[in-house]
């Protein structure tokens, strides 16, 4: 299951006491005062891990606490500080208050970011007239939004053969088949070469009307909003929708979305070139489509390696 939205509750550790304590042995009347300090309250941090994919975790476990500071104690000891709670997050994971305030956007991994401070020690009486409390953790209630990173987005209508060919080119491996909708939530995988690599996104589910929920909806249209570069992949071998109507469906749902979707650098695609019917489609689509499209197969692999040094170009990996 793919979850990219979560609510979590979080809590600090609370400091450890001061203690008011005096030494005194047979020789001193007037015992000194040696009460140590109570340890500091745990934090509760965020870190991006890149092992982490989804929010799914979040379901089953909402409430994280770090450990208290341990009280003081004579003879100065000071008590243990409170163990930090630290919260595995996918990276693009946005971070916002229960105002809707963004605090945070986590992007790197091992990036960290402490979300609820740890109670201060309280003061032993050797240092403090007299010994004080260790101050309370902060509480927060907090919510991610998850915005997978990859750098192209694959997207086009289902059917179209987007998981075949992000299995053919990257290290992903989603299931394939002969119907719409097999992929039903964003499928990401790294395209890796000699001296190159990239990240690229399968966007499944959009079709007319997206943007009114139909089909997966646009639920995952947010998920190209930080891709720079677009493949869309038109299946040539469409028989009974046009396969221009298709490319303009989507490019209509791309701008009804907004947030700039329609105005990323698009490279055009047509799939399925190993069947006859798409030859003949294909040539329709370069008279009615002035950009250039590139012609593959994503079954026999024909014209994937130009489609890659094309995007390659794009990303500015290639002059
Ligand atoms: N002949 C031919 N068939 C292809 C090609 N690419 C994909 N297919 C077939 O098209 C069907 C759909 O392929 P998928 O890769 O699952 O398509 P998708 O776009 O990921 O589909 P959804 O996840 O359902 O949106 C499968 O039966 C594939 O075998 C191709 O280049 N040539
Ligand atoms: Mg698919």
């Amino acid at each position: 299951m793919f979850i990219d939205t979560a609510r979590i509750k979080v809590k600090a550790g609370k400091g450890g006491n001061g203690v008011n304590s005096f030494y005194r042995d047979r020789l001193t009347r007037v015992g000194h005062p040696d009460g140590g300090d109570g340890g500091r309250g745990g934090n509760v941090i965020l870190r991006v891990s890149t092992n982490v994919h989804t929010l799914l975790d979040f379901q089953y476990r909402r409430h994280f606490k770090a450990k208290d500071g341990k009280n003081g104690s004579s003879k100065k000891k000071k008590g243990a500080d409170g163990t930090d709670c630290i919260i595995k997050i996918p990276p693009g994971t946005l971070i916002f208050d229960d105002t809707g305030i963004l605090l945070a956007d986590l992007t790197e991994d091992s990036e960290e970011l402490i979300i609820a401070k740890g109670g201060g020690e309280g003061k032993g009486n050797r240092s403090h007239k007299n010994a004080t409390e260790g101050g309370q953790g902060e509480e927060k209630s907090i919510r991610f939004e998850l915005k997978l990173i990859a750098d192209v987005a694959i997207l086009g209508f289902p059917n179209s053969g987007k998981s075949t060919l992000i299995t053919k080119i990257s290290n992903a491996h989603p299931r394939i088949a002969l119907y719409a909708f097999t992929t039903k939530a964003p499928v990401l995988g790294t395209v890796k070469g000699e001296d190159y690599q990239f990240r690229v996104c399968e966007v499944p589910g959009l079709i007319k009307g997206a943007h009114k929920g139909k089909g997966l909806g646009d639920l995952f249209l947010k998920h190209i909003e930080r891709t720079r570069l677009l493949v869309h992949l038109i299946d040539a071998s469409e028989e009974i929708r046009d396969p221009f109507r298709d490319y303009r469906n989507i490019n209509e749902e791309l701008k009804l979305y907004g947030k700039g979707l329609d105005k990323k650098y698009k490279i055009l695609v047509a799939n399925k070139m190993d069947l006859a019917i798409a030859k003949e489609n294909l040539k329709l689509l370069n008279k009615k489509i002035k950009h250039k499209i590139f012609p593959i197969s994503s079954k026999t692999g024909e014209g994937i390696d130009t489609l890659i040094e094309e995007i390659r170009y794009r990303l500015g990996q290639v002059k």
